[in-house]
This record gives C-alpha cells, sequence and structure tokens, in this order.
C-alpha cells in the first residue's frame, strides 16, 4: 500500500471541482435560464416538466473528479464507463467542465450563455437525451438499459494493453441478469494482451426508491463474494466529504498499485495469470 499524496490544497481543488460539477448537474435538471443565479429565481427560469436523477449523480462526480486525479497525475489511458446511464447530467456536466463538450459543440461554449445553453437543452424538446448518450462525449455506453457496463468495460480493454476502464456500476444494476454475470468477464482477461477493467460499485443503497440486494448485504459478505469472483474488493464509504476524499484517493491509489504492478509482473514473464488474492 502507497500512501495517498492527497495535501489539504489537493482536496480543497478536488472537492471545488466535485462542487462544480454537481451544480452543474443540478442546474440541468432544473433551470432553463438564470443560470448562474444572480438574479432572484422566478418560476420562469425552471423547466416546466422535470426529468433527471439527482440521486445518482453526486456519486458519479464524485467518481469522475477522483479518477481525473489519477489520469493526470499517473498519465493513465483510462475510460470511464458509466453503468447509472440516467446519471446523464453528471457526465455532461464532467465534460463541459473540462471542454471536451465544447470543443465539440462550440455552441454550447464555457461561458454564461454556453451555460444556458447547457442547462436548457438537457431533456427538453429538441435538445439532448437525459441518459449518457451516444452524444454525449466520450459515451461507449448508454445505459437506459441498465444491465451492460462492465461487459463494455471488459470488452474495451480486450486486446488494448494499454487501457484502464473504470466502471462504475449501481447497485440496482448489479441485480439485472447481464451485470450479474459480467462480473466473470475477469476470467478472460490476458494481463500480458489486454488492458484492465476497475470495477467501482456505487452502493447506494436503492434504486430508484427500492433498497437493493447488495446494498443490504454486510462488508464481510460482499467482501467474500467479491473475491470468489476474482477481485481483491476496497471499500470507501462515509458522509463527510473531506475524509471521503482522502479515502477515495487512497484507494484509488492502492488498486491503481496493484494493477499496474501485476501487469508489470506477467509482462516481464509473459504470465496470463489472474491477479493473486
Ligand atoms: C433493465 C432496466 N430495468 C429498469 C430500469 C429503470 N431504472 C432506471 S434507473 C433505475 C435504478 C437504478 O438503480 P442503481 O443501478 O442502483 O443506480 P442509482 O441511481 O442508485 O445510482 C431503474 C430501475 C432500466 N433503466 N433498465
Ligand atoms: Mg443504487
Amino acid at each position: 500500500m502507497t500512501a495517498s499524496s492527497l495535501s489539504d490544497h489537493d482536496i480543497k481543488l478536488i472537492d471545488r471541482y466535485w462542487r462544480a460539477a454537481n451544480y452543474l448537474s443540478v442546474g440541468q435538471i432544473y433551470l432553463m435560464d438564470n443560470p448562474l443565479l444572480r438574479e432572484p429565481l422566478k418560476p420562469e427560469h425552471i423547466k416546466p416538466r422535470l426529468l433527471g436523477h439527482w440521486g445518482t449523480t453526486p456519486g458519479l462526480n464524485f467518481i469522475y473528479a477522483h479518477l481525473n486525479r489519477v489520469i493526470r497525475q499517473r498519465d493513465l489511458d483510462m475510460i470511464y464507463i458509466c453503468g447509472p446511464g440516467h446519471g446523464g447530467p453528471g457526465m455532461v456536466a464532467n465534460t463541459w467542465l473540462e471542454g471536451s463538450y465544447s470543443d465539440i459543440y462550440p455552441q454550447v461554449s464555457q461561458d454564461a450563455q454556453g451555460m444556458k445553453k447547457l442547462f436548457r437543452q438537457f431533456s427538453f424538446p429538441g435538445g439532448i437525451p437525459s441518459h449518457a448518450a451516444p452524444e454525449t462525449p466520450g459515451s461507449i455506453n448508454e445505459g437506459g438499459e441498465l444491465g451492460y457496463s462492465l461487459a463494455h468495460a471488459f470488452g474495451a480493454v480486450f486486446d488494448n494493453p494499454s487501457l484502464i476502464a473504470a466502471c462504475v456500476i449501481g447497485d440496482g444494476e448489479a441485480e439485472t441478469g447481464p451485470l450479474a454475470s459480467s462480473w466473470h468477464g475477469i476470467k478472460f482477461l490476458n494481463a500480458v494482451r489486454d488492458g484492465a477493467v476497475l470495477p467501482i460499485l456505487h452502493l447506494n443503497g436503492y434504486k430508484i426508491a427500492n433498497p437493493t440486494i447488495l446494498g443490504r448485504a454486510s462488508d464481510d459478505d460482499l467482501f467474500q463474494l467479491f473475491r470468489g469472483y476474482g477481485y481483491e474488493p476496497l471499500l470507501v464509504s462515509g458522509h463527510e466529504p473531506e475524509q471521503m476524499h482522502r479515502d477515495m484517493a487512497q484507494a484509488l491509489d492502492n488498486a491503481l498499485d496493484h494493477i499496474a504492478n501485476f501487469q508489470q509482473q506477467a509482462r516481464n514473464h509473459q504470465t496470463a495469470e489472474r491477479l493473486p488474492r
């Protein structure tokens, strides 16, 4: 285990990025005007028909911010696959913050005018879908029909040795047949020829309003289940953002060190074993 190199300054920056992405997400769901709330909110600023899942989005944005940190720090070739595609506003918000959204759609510029368009277009007539649709920059998993994120993550890394697919899986999505069987994809992965998959189970306890099975399992049961599939589980859990940032950074550093060491070992010796327990 390496100690995470996250300084207090880094934590502040990640937290601000996360909060900006959260603001941009909630703005897409609710607002069609007054994007920076520079004037008092009036009914005509609010969309007449709301559509979008806020509940999943702060978690997706949290993971996105932390993956950006490790991509920059380690110069990784990494893709974020979003199982809860209904968290579409989060994916759009992050690509807009990064600049890739405005590169592809210059009319949705990185200023107040562009932000107004960004908010208005979401799930709006003539605008963009409410899910991480094909037109969302970098998207290869729409997520409208839950269950395929992990299969897409494995598909993305086969014969692609430099790629790491970080795959966020909803605990409700994990109850679908396709997802429940996709955990076994690890058995087809060859550490010499293929890249790596980093599944991140988003255990928020619910699928819309109903409790999830994995959300009700004990930590010990979860660890045993995922060890049985061939993974080395790491748990990040809590409510205090500052501590969560520290814990998430540490967990990601551990996971990525583990992947790098294992790949290096396998590639030096040209062996294609599975990750050691
Ligand atoms: C196959 C399928 N069944 C049902 C739905 C309807 N649906 C949309 S979001 C959702 C809840 C998903 O819960 P979870 O995967 O835990 O994501 P969360 O929003 O909690 O992050 C459901 C059931 C769907 N999109 N696809
Ligand atoms: Mg859930």
